[in-house]
């Protein structure tokens, strides 16, 4: 009996979840993206549709903080086979109106609609907020009836690092959480011009502090704002100022015990660049060691 009873409630359970999965139909979602962003650098955020069920035309409005964010351009991506109406900015009351109609058919595709470049002015409290809004009945189906949709809101995460130290475009410097990322060989001198904050303090990984001359090696550091920010010098992991087989013994030891406990040997070790540290860096640098030898 018991048995019988399980083998029921079974059924149910699977006709229940076979039911919620067919009968779901996901709601159209209209999406700002959210992107990283520095004091005086531009920004780019898209807007695309999720779950498109068919767009015959729509009228959108973006809602940017004007004192935060200075509009630079918007533009329409290239998949995207509608007839743009309307694309105007208000920079008074920070919007974007964004409309369109059916050009060549109806706009089915899931994807980026439109592209929106901003400079970000100040560092404000961290978060630019980007919105997008529909005004009633302005998002149009393939019958020509009101379509239902959500909306995701986005904007730009303001890198506080990157804004304090005021990197310039163009340089081969990136921040990556309190780490900044240098090419090998790069001394103190060149990392000053390549940022716009002036009589920084540089330090050896041992304190010592460090002329405009000296090498900048992982582990060593700056103080800039009364914030520690250390230094990495991508495949030279162990920060004695060249790549070795050393650096491919400390790259096995950084990765099983996580960025946490090795900061900047973790950021060093993202030998290929692609922001993660991981097995693929482990054969890259074996790769480049073979190489010179
Ligand atoms: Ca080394
Ligand atoms: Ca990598």
């Amino acid at each position: 009996m018991k048995k019988i009873l399980c083998c029921i409630c079974a059924v149910a359970l699977v006709f229940t979840a076979f039911v919620s999965v067919v009968g779901a139909e996901e709601l159209c979602v209209i999406k700002v993206s959210t992107a990283e962003g520095a004091v005086g650098k531009t920004v780019v955020l898209t807007v695309s549709v999720e779950n498109n069920p068919g767009i015959a035309g729509g009228m959108l409005t973006i809602d940017y903080d004007a004192e935060t964010l200075r509009f630079q351009s918007a533009s329409v991506a290239e998949e995207f086979g509608m007839t743009v109406t309307t694309i105007a900015n208000d920079t008074d009351k920070g919007l974007v109106l964004f409309g369109f109609v059916g050009g060549y058919g109806d706009f089915c595709e899931d994807g980026e609609i439109l592209r929106l470049s901003f400079v970000l002015r100040t560092v404000s409290n961290g978060f630019a907020p980007v919105k997008v809004r529909i005004d009633k009945n302005s998002l149009c189906g393939t019958d020509y009836k009101a379509l239902e949709y959500e909306t995701v809101d986005g904007g730009v995460n303001v890198s506080l690092i990157e804004s304090m130290l005021g990197i310039k475009d163009g340089t081969e410097v990136f921040v990556a959480g309190t780490v900044i990322s240098v090419p090998l060989g790069m001394t103190v001198g060149e990392f000053n011009k390549s940022i716009t904050t002036e009589n920084l303090k540089y330090y050896s990984s041992l304190g010592q502090i460090l002329g405009d001359d000296s090498l900048l090696c992982t582990d060593s550091y700056v103080i800039c704002n009364l914030r520690k920010l250390r230094f990495a010098v991508r495949g030279d992991l162990n920060g004695d100022g060249n790549i070795s087989t050393a650096d491919y013994l400390v790259m096995k030891r950084v990765l099983s015990a996580g960025a946490e406990s090795y900061p900047a040997a973790y950021v060093a070790g993202d030998v290929n660049g692609d922001g993660f540290t991981n097995v693929t860096d482990v054969y890259t640098l074996k790769l480049m060691l073979i190489r010179n030898w």
